[in-house]
């Protein structure tokens, strides 16, 4: 049996994530773990916060509380707000665990034996009122360029000029205002990933089956001087994991940490650790980490927005060809677009957009998860719009799909009682739509396998479209004055259509699709139907049928008025 691993990327721990953060790695990856779990494969699928940095430092320092406890408290909010968006990793870990701190020094050790790290010494820019280096995004002053007023020490925003903190003119300390700098002498590990790179193009060049956003990332920073420059994977931080080798600190790194992209990919690895910790079989994560151990049968898909690509793609790898052991790699990287917000971006600190508690405080996940779905940004940008939204809600899941199941509920419980209408031959009509829905389901588990997102859900819909037409074509209502028994047929067909919905929808809509199966009393299955054909005498004679429900509420022109108004920003 296939087993997949499948790892989303780790979101980030300094504040609760957006809509756009959501469909950029959490939401497809948990679609696709589903999909291949109900398709009978073993799946394993892991997240965890990334917590090291200066990012989170400083939010912990605006709360004034310890950064620990600073992340204890987003750990536990982040991986709430991911149960309730029913995202279903098998372990959410945190990239501060002990097992990272191991697996992080466990790495830089073997890249140092294999002589892939070297120390340097570095100027920095250093704050007398801060008492600390200043990261260069942490320092601001005048462009000397265009002359804009906050250009960052790594880059202007105003005219995209790379900078130096050292070419700012009148330069401050972003953190407290303060202009006591001055440049400082410092010594970190570099990691040479230059002498990488023939192994790194050779693999990348493998990867024929990449998407296009991938590889062509992946292939520019191979190709450009900056991309494989070689890279500090130290930090003059306090928190993050200490620089030690062979249990001891790294002479002269006492008040250093490793930088949090180094120590961050390799959470991966440790999450899974901590997974099989916790589950007391200590050695599991082998199976799906090492080459020889298992791992060598494991396919193995990282999803991400595109923003993240070259650390999956250059410099992680580079740490595990470094190590010269036996790690998986990665086999297969799905990456996202943005996610745009009305036209513009989401901003955390302008407040505009969807934050993903305030969605889930209006409306339920399933209606966020497949508009989401829906329209991943796969091939290009997407643009989040309330009237899209509303649109799509009420049509795909109230008109199309919802009104199929209500009325067919409705129209047999209102004919024929509580009980499944009594079987008949099915006759021409229900062998069109049989055959018509295998060839849309078939394209759908082959569109899911090869991580297709959106061509995916338009599959699904026009299968609860057939659903709707059959209906319409077969009159159910009008057949039912004449032959009574025909109209029983009909029904008895579109229950147990209704039956295969629930189940083919759930990894896209799994709340809602639990709702429909607990309703109507259908028996959960570990795995999908091979088919409707096989499937679409699934109900058997005494099943009984609930008085309907309405499943999906549609959304009002008011409300999308209002919210608009709410989440538009200051
Ligand atoms: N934490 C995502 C971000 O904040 C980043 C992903 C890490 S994956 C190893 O941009
Ligand atoms: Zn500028």
């Amino acid at each position: 049996m296939k087993r997949i691993l499948v790892t989303s990327a780790l979101p980030y721990i300094n504040g609760v994530k957006h809509l756009g953060n959501l469909i950029g790695s959490q939401l497809p990856s948990d679609v696709y773990a589903r999909f291949m779990r109900s398709l009978g494969f073993d799946v394993l699928f892991i997240c965890a916060t990334d917590e090291h940095g200066t990012p989170a430092e400083l939010a912990a320092k605006n709360k004034g509380i310890p950064v620990e406890d600073f992340c204890q408290e987003m750990w536990l909010m982040q991986k709430k707000i991911a149960d309730d968006f029913n995202i279903s990793f098998d372990h959410f870990g945190r990239s501060s665990s002990k097992q990272n701190y191991e697996l992080t020094q466990h790495f830089a050790l073997k890249l140092w034996e294999n002589n892939f790290i070297e120390e340097v010494e570095e100027s920095q820019v250093y704050s007398l009122d801060d008492k600390r280096f200043l990261p260069d995004r942490y320092i601001t002053g005048k462009c000397p360029a265009c002359g804009y007023e906050k250009a960052r020490g790594d880059q202007c925003e105003n005219c995209t000029k790379q900078l130096d903190p050292t070419d700012l003119i009148d330069p401050e300390s972003t953190i407290s205002g303060s202009k006591l700098l001055e440049i400082r002498q410092t010594r970190h590990l570099f990691l040479k990933q230059s002498l990488l790179k023939n192994k790194l193009e050779k693999w990348i060049n493998t990867k024929e089956k990449w998407p296009t956003l991938t590889k062509s990332i992946a292939k520019k920073w191979l190709n450009t001087k900056e991309g494989l420059k070689d890279r500090s994977i130290t930090r003059d931080l306090s928190w993050g994991v200490p620089v030690k080798k062979y249990g001891a600190f790294w002479p002269g790194f006492e008040e250093k940490v490793f930088y949090v992209w180094f120590d961050a990919p390799i959470a991966y690895i440790a999450a899974t650790r901590e997974w099989s910790d916790s589950k007391h079989d200590p050695d599991s994560w082998k199976t799906w980490w090492l080459n020889g151990e298992g791992a060598e049968n494991v396919f193995y898909v990282q999803f991400m927005a595109k923003d993240n690509i070259p650390f999956h793609t250059i410099s992680f790898p580079a740490t595990i060809f470094g190590a010269e052991e036996n790690w998986k790699l990665v086999d297969f990287i799905k990456g996202f677009n943005w996610l745009l917000y009305e036209g513009g971006k989401f901003s955390t600190s302008e407040n505009r957009g969807i934050f993903m508690d305030k969605a889930l405080d209006i409306y339920p996940a399933d209606y966020w998860r497949w508009w989401l779905l829906s329209n991943a940004p796969e091939s290009s940008d997407t643009d989040f719009t309330w009237a899209s939204f509303q649109s799509t809600v009420n049509k795909d899941l109230a008109d199309v799909l919802g009104n199929f199941i209500s009325r067919v509920s409705s129209f047999s419980v209102s004919k024929f009682g509580q009980k499944i209408p009594s079987k008949g031959k099915y006759g021409q009509l229900e062998i069109e739509t049989i055959e018509k829905i295998d060839l849309h389901y078939k394209c759908l588990k082959d569109l899911m396998e090869s991580i297709e997102i959106r061509k995916s859900c338009s599959e699904l819909r026009t299968i609860w479209v057939i659903g709707n037409e059959y209906l319409q074509r077969a009159a159910p209502w009008s057949v039912f004055k004449e032959t009574p028994e025909k109209s029983q047929m009909i029904i008895r067909f579109a229950l147990n259509l209704i039956y295969f919905y629930s189940l083919i929808s759930e990894p896209f809509i799994p709340e809602s699709c639990e709702k429909i199966q607990k309703h109507f009393q259908f028996n959960k299955m570990k795995t999908l139907p091979q088919n409707l054909d096989s499937f679409v005498d699934a109900l058997n004679d005494t099943h009984e049928i609930s008085k309907p429900s309405i499943f999906f509420q549609k959304i009002s022109d008011e409300e999308v008025f209002d919210y608009q108004m709410e989440f538009s920003g200051n």
